[in-house]
């Protein structure tokens, strides 16, 4: 079996091909990334000597790069590439719209052209937009995206499902709640504040920390990934998640305690423009017809994830100190610089 893995350099993308090379050893493994600011070739530096493992540098939309990675042996594309961070989507959309939705239809064309035998599309659950206080989201949610990253995550889903409707491919979507562990990029919540809180910085909290997310942690997300590859129905839709819904506040709070620092450091600034209420995943479709389930608490991810982040200083030190402070400062101004 030869996947090309797509955003393999990124935070889910790395955790994944550690996780298939682990599980799956007579796999072979291509990560084709363009290396953006989110992605870092230190998230796999361990398995560069692995002759299962193979790096191109490229971008999913431009035909040439991913016409000299698709070649005719590779038996399965994960589209894990994408513009990931909702904020950055509203300061800017320009590079969602390349990345996520024509970047997702150049592999869908050069896959179709190569007859590669199954393309698997990561997707989220932001594409159902918000919930209120009840009910979850399962497969028929209607797609209702608020943000420009979600509804370019929406558009890619829609070109997947027409590929299978009109062409025939062999395509599975996987729509999965919010991720946390090792390796993952700075400007997400869980790995923002406890870096901050590590600085002493304060730690900025959209609105008043009432938004709920459903968090499972990322081993669980990859391991769903490759059981829905390997098992999942053609042109159908799984959602992922870990039955896990936590209020931001109450989060930042745990990570404070747990790093024995002050919430005096929390410091609350303005919301996100159009700012989800809630997240939450219905797992039956998954856990009934594949037969996978989430196998870590949210007590050890937490306490994996805190650990990481603890002895790897050095890895997100280097991000923050560099292209990513202006980032910052056009997000949060003083607060937590
Ligand atoms: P990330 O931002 O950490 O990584 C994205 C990777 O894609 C980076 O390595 C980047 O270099 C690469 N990339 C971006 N544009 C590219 C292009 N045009 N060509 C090739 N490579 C490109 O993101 P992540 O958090 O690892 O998310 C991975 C996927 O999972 C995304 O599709 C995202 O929408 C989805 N997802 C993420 C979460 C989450 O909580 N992080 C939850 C559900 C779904
Ligand atoms: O500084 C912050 N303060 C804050 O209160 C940041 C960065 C976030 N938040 C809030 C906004 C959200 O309610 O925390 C929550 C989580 O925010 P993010 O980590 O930015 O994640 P979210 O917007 O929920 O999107 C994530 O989950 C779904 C990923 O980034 C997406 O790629 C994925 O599709």
């Amino acid at each position: 079996m030869k996947i090309v893995v797509t955003g393999g350099a990124g935070f889910i993308g790395s955790n994944f091909i550690r996780v298939v090379l682990e599980e799956r050893p007579d796999w072979n493994v291509v990560n084709f990334d363009k290396l953006t600011y989110a992605g870092n070739l230190e998230n796999l530096k361990d398995l560069e000597s692995d002759s299962r493992y193979a790096f191109v540098k490229g971008d999913i939309a431009d035909r040439d790069d991913v016409e000299s990675v698709l070649s005719n042996d590779v038996d399965a594309v994960l589209n894990f590439a994408a513009e990931s961070h909702v904020d950055r989507s509203i300061h800017d959309a320009t590079e969602f719209i390349r990345a996520n939705i024509e970047g997702t239809q150049k592999l869908i064309d050069v896959a179709r052209q190569r007859g590669i035998a199954r393309f698997l599309q990561v997707s989220t659950d932001e594409v159902y937009g918000s919930l209120g206080a009840t009910g979850k989201f399962t497969e028929d949610t209607p797609l209702q995206p608020n943000s420009p990253y979600s509804a370019s995550k929406t558009a890619a889903d829609l070109l997947v499902r027409a590929a299978h409707h009109t062409h025939g491919m062999d395509t599975v979507i996987t729509r999965c709640s919010n991720n946390y562990g090792p390796y993952q990029f700075p400007e997400k919540l869980i790995p923002l504040m406890i870096s901050n809180a590590l600085d002493d910085k304060e730690l900025p909290v959209y609105g008043d920390g009432s938004n709920v997310r459903d968090w499972i942690y990322v081993e669980d997300h990859c391991r769903a990934i490759l059981a829905v590859l390997e098992k999942g129905g053609s042109g159908e839709v799984y959602n992922i998640g870990s039955d896990n819904e936590w209020k931001n506040l109450d989060i930042v709070k745990l990570i404070l305690k747990e790093l024995d620092k002050p919430e005096s450091l929390i410091k609350f600034v303005k919301d996100r423009p159009g700012h989800d209420l809630r997240y939450a995943i219905d797992n039956a479709k998954i856990e009934g017809e594949i037969g996978w389930k989430p196998a870590i608490s949210f007590e050890e991810g937490i306490a994996r994830t805190i650990r990481w982040y603890l002895d790897n200083r050095e890895w997100w030190d280097k991000i923050k100190s560099g292209a990513y402070r202006d980032y910052y400062e056009t997000q949060y101004g003083g607060v937590g610089a």
